[in-house]
């Protein structure tokens, strides 16, 4: 097409400059034809245009800062509850249930038209004083009644489950992590998905960990096996969350890219669910951003805070908005990432087409 024109026009005209509007002509069109849309000027804005979500952790306590309000509804199109959802805000006593700030957080999104992710139904981490003392079938049933009741009181409000966070150990065995729901019995996990399934049949139900980045690493592998294992079994699994909180133990690793298609060739959405950056390094950020962006399955990121002091690793300035609000490099790094992804012709990529196989193949 573009060399046709270019001849065409050429041999009609046959002047250089004639010739140079030709050229012209056909990179435009060629432009058009890609789909490439007109550079958007927020983080939700650009996602959307590449049918993916661009989200932040929000804390209830900050909706009356008009400074945070201001960053929060003009950059971001997905909100996930920092704290407000988990155990211990949701259910501080057996059977008693408060959603105040999670309701607030969710009125709040759903007046700015985003979406909220979920987080989290089930974890070994700031469990309430009386599930903490429990064991056994008693604590099993009261992680089930949890998830049934926390997931149906926001059934139709949030697109996507955090079901359960972190339930494998660091180091190199790639085992579960030790605590009081594991105790209770390795099936404990698809036991909390079937229940979430059950109470909300159309969220998105995903695992979430942190350090599962690097594809090398034994608790990637061992979250792999899980998945793989999961979708084989037909255990309810829809999506994969990596934390990605980065830093100097935990580099951006090469192999990021590798990680999020070879989860998403098991035929699960991935999400990048709390990325922070030591130090916000813009070249890592980036990378992220096009790796996430080169994966069609790949269809959303958070970032953990909005401004460096909203972080929980504050000190270590990990995020895209200075304390002040003002954009850092790792900002203008991102937006542009996301321009320059290619803008899909047909609707979201969720459930559209699988992302191709693993360039490597797991250990077994
Ligand atoms: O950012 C959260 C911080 O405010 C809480 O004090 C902390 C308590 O565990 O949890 C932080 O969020 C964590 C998230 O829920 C799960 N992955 C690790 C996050 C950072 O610790």
């Amino acid at each position: 097409m573009t060399k046709q024109l270019r001849r065409r026009k050429a041999r009609v005209v046959g002047t250089w400059s004639a010739l140079f509007a030709g050229v012209a002509a056909a990179a435009a069109m060629t432009t058009v034809m890609a789909g490439t849309a007109t550079a958007a000027t927020t983080l939700g804005a650009s996602a959307a245009e590449r049918g993916r979500y661009f989200g932040t952790a929000v804390a209830a306590n900050k909706l009356s800062d008009s400074a945070y309000t201001t960053i929060l509804n003009r950059e971001f199109n997905s909100v996930t509850p920092e704290n407000e959802m988990k155990i211990d805000a949701t259910e501080p006593n057996q059977n008693q249930f408060n959603y105040a700030n999670a309701d607030r957080i969710v009125q709040h999104a759903r007046s700015q038209g985003m979406q909220v992710r979920g987080h989290t139904l089930a974890w070994h981490s700031q469990q309430p004083g009386w599930m903490q003392n429990m064991s056994g079938t008693a604590l099993r049933n009261a992680m089930l009644n949890h998830v049934t009741q926390v997931a149906t009181h926001f059934r139709g409000q949030v697109v996507a489950w955090d079901v359960v966070n972190e339930a494998f150990a660091d180091g190199s065995t790639g085992a579960r992590r030790d605590s009081n729901l594991q105790r209770t019995g390795n099936d404990w996990i698809e036991a909390a998905f079937r229940a979430a399934r059950a109470a909300d049949p159309n969220a998105k139900l995903c695992y979430n960990d942190y350090n599962t980045d690097d594809w090398t690493h034994a608790k990637t592998q061992a979250v792999y096996r899980m998945v793989q294992d999961f979708k084989q079994r037909g255990v309810p699994i829809d999506c994969v969350g990596l934390q990605s909180h980065m830093n100097n133990q935990s580099p951006y690793p090469s192999n990021y890219r590798t990680t999020l298609s070879s989860f998403a060739a098991l035929g699960v959405d991935v999400q990048i669910t709390e990325l922070d950056i030591e130090g916000a390094n813009a070249t890592w950020y980036r990378n992220v951003v096009n790796d996430c962006l080169a994966v069609a399955r790949c269809n959303g990121i958070t970032v953990w805070g909005i401004r460096d002091s909203d972080s929980w690793r504050a000190s270590q300035t990990p995020l895209l908005f200075n304390s002040s609000g003002a954009k850092k490099p790792a900002y203008d790094a991102v937006l542009q990432a996301l321009n320059n992804g290619v803008v899909p012709t047909t609707g979201p990529t969720t459930g559209g087409p699988t992302s191709p196989p693993p360039v490597s193949t797991p250990r077994r």
